[in-house]
């Protein structure tokens, strides 16, 4: 089993120039309430690919990872995710921090025109804070974008090891 401290394996895939990490643990839930019915897909164009999440125990948060690709020709902001499955969620970063691994909340990402967003252990995920899962499961969860647009996607529920073993 891995440790989740590892820089991201693929910096040159992740943006920079990120949105600005914020330490208000509220800021992700103003979104949460926003189109829980997924009415308004995401225009073509923007796309995810291989969501899957990780599932430890009932007590622990989850955590979801997926690859966000842009294919338009506007920079798009990921504001927040909402999950029948997750009850509360959040945008998180791991990051390393004088040697100490921390998970920092983020109030938005944005990916650019043209770009992906590569979300993986060590890196950006979605916290599941309460997950109603089992492994082999494949939840609803909904990515909200500033632009008020959403995008849905079903992820694969796999355990520790994520999606390789
Ligand atoms: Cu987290």
């Amino acid at each position: 089993m891995k440790t989740d401290n590892r820089p991201a394996a693929s910096s040159s895939s992740r943006v920079s120039g990120l949105g600005s990490l914020r330490l208000i643990l509220g800021a992700a839930l103003a979104g949460a309430l926003f189109a829980a019915a997924g009415g308004a897909a995401h225009a073509a164009g923007v796309s995810i690919e291989k969501p899957w999440m990780r599932f430890i125990i009932k007590m622990r948060p989850a955590a979801g990872y997926f690859t966000l690709h842009n294919g338009t020709d506007k920079a798009v902001s990921l504001t927040g995710a909402s999950s029948s499955a997750c009850g509360m969620t959040m945008l998180h970063e791991s990051k390393e921090v004088n040697g100490i691994a921390k998970m920092l909340p983020v109030k938005s990402i944005k990916v650019p025109a043209g770009g992906k967003l590569v979300f993986q252990p060590g890196g950006y995920h979605i916290m599941c804070m309460k997950p109603k899962m089992k492994i082999g499961d494949h939840v609803p969860v909904t990515l909200k974008f500033a632009d008020g647009k959403t995008l849905a996607a079903n992820f694969t529920v796999t355990g520790p090891g994520g999606m390789n073993r």
